[in-house]
């Protein structure tokens, strides 16, 4: 029975558009560098504190990458593990706990097994404990063939703050692991710094705190430009070291970083109002898919982290509409599939639906929770497929 499951579900999940032939295997064959912005919101992008650029670096990335900046945080309690979930397998997290704790035996497709396929080596690098978020487990499950933690680096009390190692360091001698993979390679970067509580220290400190009233969120402005910095330096680091020019490279949001708790100081520091629909707008996470040489593009089509799997594919050549995935294609996404928040919130072309309530986009009123319905009817089926699959472990009848 389960085999018939898994069947009909794959049946139902092709229906899916065919890849932009623009963009379809622009990437083919490159390495892939993945970078992922902890706890970094799309606000901070182009955003100016007491007349400073917050990520200047990222600012000048934009203007020569894809720069999607409508792509929502669909984590859930897994946090940075959830993105790593969604961006590695194309499913959403679970609802409670972390897929990277309770499912870590599951089979799974994910992207180092396909892209092993095409010859690829697979690395993740994150210089905390390998343990952490069950991570050296379920790396293997992914199939990832080298992990570097925080064993594999040089991790002193100088050298850290809040979480662990400090993000210029940890680039800096990621450089050395990176150096030892064979090409093609897709490797994957987790920093720290920029993590809640968001403390630096004044050395490290490139720009005044803000002045909105909360602190956290007063401190969050020095953390992000500190990672700006790092990653600035990691990209001179890999010219340097031959790695740039054959790459691309996806930097993304993994979560948010100011909780619902601290977002007064957001809207002060955005001159906005708190209300449902600028919380859910505070939800986006940047997405930077940079491949050198290219023309920079703003592309406005809204879409989750899920999304980001099949976008990577398409742009690798590899059609992602064979596996069994909930991510469609950035470049093609149909804009009638709604945005699936893990605890039922939804963003759709007209409506969304959050706080228990349904808003009609266009005037940002609330309107009878029945316009919502043949969405949320959607939005339902995805997650309890997505359930059932993962629960079931119903991936390992495919083939
Ligand atoms: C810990 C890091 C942060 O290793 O990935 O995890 P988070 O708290 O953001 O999920």
């Amino acid at each position: 029975a389960n085999e018939a499951t898994a069947s009909d579900i794959k049946a139902e999940m092709q229906e899916k558009p065919s890849p932009d032939v623009d963009v379809f295997g622009l990437a083919q064959g490159k390495n892939i560098v993945m970078i992922s912005l902890e706890s970094t919101q799309n606000f901070v992008i182009g955003q100016t504190v007491n007349g400073e650029e917050l990520t200047p670096f990222l600012n000048q990335l934009i203007e020569e990458s894809f720069y999607f900046p409508n792509i929502y945080d669909q984590t859930a309690q897994g946090k940075s593990s959830d993105m790593e979930f969604m961006l590695d397998t194309g499913f959403y997290p679970l609802s409670s706990g972390s897929a990277f704790v309770r499912r870590y035996e599951n089979t799974f497709r994910s992207l180092p097994q396909i892209l092993k396929e095409q010859g690829y080596t697979s690395a993740a690098f994150h210089a905390n404990d390998a343990t952490f978020w069950n991570r050296e487990a379920m790396y293997e499950t992914l199939g990832y063939d080298e992990f570097f933690s925080k064993d594999d680096y040089e991790v002193t009390d100088e050298l850290s703050v809040n979480y662990g190692l400090k993000d210029k360091p940890f680039f800096a001698q990621s450089i050395d692991h990176l150096n030892t993979l064979e090409s093609p390679y897709m490797a994957k970067f987790i920093p720290l710094t920029n993590h809640f509580p968001f403390l630096l220290e004044q050395e490290d400190q490139s720009i005044d705190p803000a002045d909105t009233g909360v602190d956290v969120v007063n401190r969050y402005v020095t953390t992000i430009r500190y990672q700006d910095e790092a990653i600035e330096q990691f990209f001179a680091d890999l010219k340097k070291e031959g790695h740039y020019e054959d790459t691309i490279f996806l930097l993304y949001g993994d979560h948010y970083g100011i909780s619902r708790q601290y977002e007064s100081g957001v809207h002060t520091l955005l001159d906005q109002e708190e209300n449902t629909l600028t919380h859910l707008d505070l939800q986006k996470v940047p997405l930077i898919i940079h491949i050198p040489g290219q023309t920079g593009q703003t592309i406005e089509t809204e879409g989750g982290q899920i999304d980001i799997h099949a976008t990577l594919l398409q742009l690798l050549g590899l059609s992602a509409n064979e596996n069994l995935t909930f991510s469609y294609d950035l470049f093609t996404r149909p804009s009638d599939v709604p945005i699936i928040f893990r605890d039922g919130r939804f963003v759709s072309e007209e409506y969304l639906y959050a706080d228990h309530t349904c808003y009609d986009r266009k005037t940002e009123q609330p309107v009878e929770e029945t316009y919502c319905a043949k969405d949320q009817e959607i939005v339902r089926e995805q997650l309890s497929l997505s359930d059932e699959i993962l629960l079931g472990d119903l991936l390992r009848f495919l083939d």
